[in-house]
């Protein structure tokens, strides 16, 4: 059935707004029994990959030229390597440094979602240790005061880490307090609820499923609307001079 080429994907030089009608599945070097879509690349204009990756039971995700971040939405996945072996259940993570060699299997039929970036190095600075937790069991802030804001962040804010993986939790009717506009590049995946997101100047209606890349820069806020609290999982650099190594 097809829906006479309408869709509230879109593309902008600034963003990207992809819903799941538009995924595509695709595959890469050493993946077996699972296929990714690719939400951004640097093919897009950022300077990190973002893909949900779709495992049959035992399937397998391939080597990585970058830092890896993985993030479990359904299922279990198995990493091995880099220190050991452990099992990521549902709302667990795991980030492995560039260079370490590891295997990531499903233990079952999985979903998950992979963030990977090329490491940028800083002389004297040892590049961050791998780290492995689960959401649920991550502490909370509010965001700027705001109690019905919450920002869990995944990963350490020191400069041994080149970028952020943070969740946020908006209660019903919950919003930014600002438009901001910075720096920093985002890859965001709705997890739960939804909202409107503003990119730019495009106000777009937003649910659980969909990703949003904003460009550097680009003007954005979100608001949210319904009545369960609305959830997503955010990247951005972090920690790093624009003009690179100082
Ligand atoms: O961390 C952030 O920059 C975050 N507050 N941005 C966002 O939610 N769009
Ligand atoms: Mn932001």
């Amino acid at each position: 059935m097809h829906n006479l080429g309408m869709t509230r994907s879109s593309y902008q030089r600034t963003h990207l707004l992809q819903t799941p009608d538009t995924f595509i599945r695709t595959t890469m070097p050493g993946m077996k029994g699972a296929n990714a879509i690719v939400h951004t690349a640097p093919q897009l204009g950022a300077a990190f990959t973002e893909y949900t990756v779709e495992f049959e039971s035992a399937g397998v995700l391939g080597p990585t030229p970058a830092q890896r971040f993985v993030y479990v939405l359904e299922g279990a996945l198995k990493v091995e390597g880099n220190g050991g072996s452990r099992v990521l259940a549902q709302h667990g993570y795991g980030y492995i440094p560039q260079g370490a060699v590891h295997t990531i299997t499903a233990t079952e039929k999985s979903k998950a979602v992979v963030i990977e970036k090329k490491y940028a190095a800083l002389t004297g600075v040892a590049c961050g240790a791998a780290i492995y937790g689960d959401a649920a069991s991550v502490a909370s802030t509010s965001l700027m005061g705001d109690a019905d804001l919450q920002v869990q962040t995944l990963l350490p804010e020191s400069v041994e880490y080149d970028f952020a993986v943070n969740l946020m939790s908006y209660e019903p009717g919950a919003a930014l307090s600002m438009v901001e506009i910075h720096v920093m590049e985002h890859g965001l995946l709705m997890l739960e609820g939804g909202g409107i997101y503003r990119l730019d100047d495009c106000w777009y209606p937003v649910t659980a499923g969909d990703f949003i890349w904003m460009a550097p820069y680009c003007p954005q806020w979100f608001g949210a609307i319904g009545k369960t609290r609305a959830r997503y999982l955010i990247y951005k650099d972090s920690n790093r001079h624009p003009l690179g190594e100082v």
